[in-house]
């Protein structure tokens, strides 16, 4: 018997028996590592007579892959055993019930902005949304607030760069602009998001949360300003009536400009909205500036309306009963927990904001 006969007769002998992985590579190895069997074989090919050469090599390649498909498909054999051991211990008992994990819950600040979102787009304003990192003109210029306003001084400007043209914008303002840019009038949109002012202390943090309003159509006047509010305060704190005032003030791009106020009072130890003799100031409105229409193009002699503002993040302390500010931005798990929302239950005004 030849060389050759007597190893693949030995090794397909071998291979038929029980074996595991690594076993399989040992023989692997000795027939085709760097001096294996199989390897030295296809080194002898030189030294055989000429005549009998190309028989040889033939037959050495019909042994190697021989093996070789044995040996593959031996170890492939010996790891799906391995796998179905492994699945037949993994039974899962599909009738447990679920364990309990850790779910993640959404932000108050969050929970009010959509609250808020919610309540409006019943009236039929949408939202719109614009970057963090704004330009002066956006965010200053265009809202009629003059260079020496004390808004665009360094106390309460973060400015991004030398020649104070790029910002973090002071007020969403700026998404309206964009918008009214863009577009043509009628507006009716919301601009929810993240504002920033040199400011810190217990009642101020450095960033805080504000959703203005923009409303322009041909007929706007400051009546629909009040109806406008008064719904949004009374579906916001879910309650049928509430006292409101509103005082005059002055803010460049509102003209004539109010700050409104809303009833509360104190109940064993409680705040209650909507009645009672103490005033809150809650936001800032009035009529948008001729100034500002002009300069987003939109003609003032056709076109008039009102604007608003309102810090969210004071809103939300109010409805949720959170008497410290710095808990918002400290991102405590055991506090989100506690004063967080279900992210399933999202808000809406039919079902009532916050069961
Ligand atoms: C406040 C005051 C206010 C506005 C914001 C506004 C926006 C445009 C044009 C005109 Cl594009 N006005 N926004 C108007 C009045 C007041 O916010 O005290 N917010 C907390």
């Amino acid at each position: 018997m030849s060389d050759l006969k007597k190893i693949r007769d030995e090794f397909i002998s071998k291979l038929k028996g029980k074996l595991n992985l690594s076993e399989i590579n040992q023989i692997k190895s000795e027939l085709f590592g760097k001096n294996g069997l199989v390897s030295s074989q296809f080194k002898k090919i030189g030294t055989i007579v000429e005549s009998e050469r190309k028989k040889f090599a033939t037959d050495l390649n019909v042994i190697k892959d021989e093996l070789q498909d044995l040996i593959n498909s031996k170890i492939d054999e010996v790891e799906n055993a391995e796998i179905n051991k492994k699945l037949d211990k993994e039974k899962i008992d599909i009738t447990l019930p679920e364990r309990p994990f850790v779910r993640g819950k959404i932000h108050p600040v969050s929970q009010t902005i959509d609250e808020i979102s919610s309540i409006f787009s019943e009236i039929g304003f949408s939202v719109e949304e614009g970057p963090d990192v704004e330009n002066e003109y956006n965010n200053f210029t265009a809202l009629n607030t003059p260079d020496d306003h004390p808004a665009r001084d360094m106390h309460d400007t973060f400015y991004l760069d030398e020649k104070k043209q790029k910002l973090l914008r002071t007020h969403t303002s700026p998404v309206q602009i964009r918008t009214m840019l863009k577009d043509k009038p009628p507006f009716k949109i919301i601009a929810p998001g993240r504002t920033y002012r040199s400011d810190s202390d217990q009642t101020h943090a450095p960033m805080f949360h504000q959703v203005e309003g923009l409303h322009i159509d041909k007929n706007i006047n400051m009546g629909h300003l009040k109806g406008c509010l008064n719904y949004l305060i009374k579906e916001f704190f879910e309650v049928d009536k509430i006292k409101m005032r509103f005082r005059p003030s002055h803010f460049p791009f509102t003209e004539p400009s109010a700050e409104v106020d809303i009833g509360y009072e104190m109940k064993n130890g409680k705040i209650i909205i909507g009645e009672g003799n103490q005033w809150l100031e809650i936001l800032g409105c009035g009529m948008v500036h001729p100034n500002v229409l002009k300069n987003v193009k939109v003609d003032p002699t056709k076109f008039q309306g009102y604007a608003f503002g309102i810090g969210i993040d004071r809103l939300a302390m109010l409805k949720y009963g959170i008497n410290d500010l710095r808990a918002f931005f400290d991102c405590d798990y055991r506090w989100l927990s506690h004063f967080g929302f279900d992210p399933l239950d999202v808000p809406t005004n039919y079902r009532g904001l916050s069961r």
